[in-house]
């Protein structure tokens, strides 16, 4: 339906054609990413799940290759679920997956590729004993699913996790093995959280405290904290704690129980989802993909024949400035579609301005900010006994605040009939301490009825002497805000039905009451990743 096609993106991952959610097997082998993904083959909406299949040399240039495995046994007859990549110590690649049974029981099976010596991965053996585990005693036959990538133990065995709950307990469960065949059932869990219910595609993995350099699964022992990520089924978001892992128990514990596993820290705190990450020894890092999911209705979905993007993929990292939250920032590859750029240099807005950019369109863009509040403000704004601003529940970008909101427009029509702000907002606390929020208020994105209109964000650190940063990718339908250089980020989907193609802008806002903001903006056109099928003769 041409009607729709605008929505479509042009450099984010996505099939095309039809539903795709859970990015799966992530893994770089022979000079190749992989990205496995959740697929159906047959619509535009969640079911008869199979692992779609793509390569590229950098993670942005994808090319489609056929559908790696269906549900073809008894123990995956109702779908080849979530399930991670390991490379073990001889190169090998082993693949653990979740079988939705052809009676509906969550087991888990092994896979190989057929051909090791095929960078490509074309085709996948099923092990001919799967499943090599079933639910264990005490937990019900659906809450058992979504191996993590294994990690090795000080014995010399591979340790995994399995995401579950007992009762509204949201569990991990581990198990080690030495061939992916047989399995021991370790005592007690990884971690447990009241209150949390299922736990989908459980994470785990280290970062280092010493340096920025991404780190091998296996890593453990001085300068390396671990981190668990949960993804929360009862309310669809995917929340992590960073805290240290004692290999000999088998168990987490998080520096700060207030941001324990799935109930503090979120990836995003917009549309993300059943993420998964995996190490690039190639790059030295850990690269974070998240599923984006449809902000609109099914039948729209049907309407337009495709439903779900990934996220662009992200390197994660320490913050080791705060040492309490991650840092997620775009790969560096991303860098290579910015075509020409603009510069806005010592932008002043004042107090309930908006400043339009001439930028050509505004429809695929890499935008980075930085914005200074004017300090006389910030030292004669009188302190607020109520400084805790949230997104969802301050009225979005039309609240006017002394020191906020200022930030950006983004998919905006020349009207304003319809614009997504990405703003901060400042508080001022008793103490006279600030406290930085940043939020996308989806409210206004599109004058359809029928989409998600929240306002997203959360807090931001921000040190003394920082200025306030933000980093955003505009992609049709999906805008993806780093603040502060990736200590909070929010993605949106938005479905403008007017900021499109040629008529979409951007502009700069300032709705505080009291303080002039100074914006210093550079915005590159971005070149599409044309995304297509791999061709065997031009493709190597
Ligand atoms: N999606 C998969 C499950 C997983 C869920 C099924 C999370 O394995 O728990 O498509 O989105």
């Amino acid at each position: 339906n041409t009607m729709l096609s605008w929505q479509r993106t042009a450099f984010h991952f996505q099939p095309d054609k039809n539903w795709m959610n859970d990015p799966n097997g992530p893994v770089y082998y022979k000079e190749w990413y992989h990205f496995f993904y959740q697929y159906n083959p047959n619509d535009a909406v969640w079911g008869d799940i199979v692992w779609g299949h793509a390569v590229s040399r950098d993670m942005i240039h994808w090319l489609y290759l056929p559908i790696a495995m269906v549900p073809d046994q008894w123990y995956d007859a109702n779908g080849v679920w979530t399930g991670s990549a390991t490379i073990l110590s001889d190169g090998q690649l082993v693949m653990l997956y979740t079988g939705s049974t052809n009676e509906s029981v969550q087991v888990q099976n092994l896979a190989y590729p057929a051909d090791p010596s095929d960078p490509l991965l074309l085709n996948w053996t099923k092990y001919d004993k799967n499943p090599v585990l079933s639910p264990p005693p005490g937990i019900h036959y659906r809450d058992f699913r979504d191996p993590t990538t294994a990690m090795l133990t000080s014995e010399g065995k591979w340790r995994i996790s399995i995401g579950s709950k007992i009762n509204k307990t949201g569990i991990a469960l581990i198990y080690d093995t030495e061939d992916f065949k047989n399995f021991e059932l370790k005592n007690g869990w990884l971690r447990a959280v009241q209150g949390t219910g299922m736990w989908e595609c459980v994470d785990f993995y280290p970062v280092s405290s010493i340096n920025d350099v991404g780190l091998d699964t296996s890593a453990y022992g001085d300068g390396v904290k671990h981190v668990v990520k949960v993804s929360l089924d009862d309310d669809r978001n995917d929340y992590y704690a960073i805290g240290s892992y004692d290999e000999k128990l088998a168990s987490f514990l998080p520096d700060d129980v207030k941001n324990d596993v799935g109930i503090g820290l979120r990836y995003d705190y917009g549309n993300f989802y059943a993420s998964k990450t995996f190490f690039d020894p190639s790059k030295q890092r850990r690269i974070l993909w998240g599923w984006i999911t449809e902000y609109d209705s099914e039948c729209v979905d049907r309407t337009k024949g495709w439903a779900s993007l990934q996220g662009i993929p992200r390197t994660v990292r320490l913050d080791r400035k705060t040492g309490s939250n991650l840092i997620q920032w775009p790969v560096e590859e991303v860098n290579s579609l910015r075509l020409r750029s603009s510069e806005f240099k010592d932008l002043k807005a004042k107090p309930g301005s908006v400043v339009p950019l001439q930028v050509e369109t505004a429809t695929q863009l890499d935008i980075v900010a930085e914005f200074e509040v004017d300090k006389e403000a910030l030292e004669t704004t009188l302190p607020e006994s109520d400084t805790d601003y949230i997104c969802e529940s301050s009225g979005g970008a039309s609240r006017r605040g002394a020191l906020g909101p200022f930030g950006l427009l983004v998919l905006a029509d020349a009207g304003l009939s319809e614009f997504t702000p990405l703003y901060f907002y400042v508080t001022k606390g008793l103490n006279g301490s600030l406290r930085t929020t940043f939020c996308s208020d989806q409210s206004r994105s599109s004058v359809a009825t029928n989409v998600n209109k929240k306002v997203l964000g959360s807090v931001v650190p921000v040190f003394g002497g920082e200025k306030l940063s933000l980093r955003v990718l505009v992609d049709h339908s999906i805008v993806e805000s780093f603040a502060q250089g990736g200590r909070t980020c929010v993605t949106s989907r938005v479905y403008p039905t007017r900021a499109i193609y040629g008529a979409a802008k951007l502009f700069v806002f300032n709705n505080a009451t009291d303080a002039t903001v100074t914006a210093s903006i550079k915005v590159w056109q971005m070149n599409s990743a044309f995304i297509r099928p791999y061709h065997p003769e031009t493709d190597t």
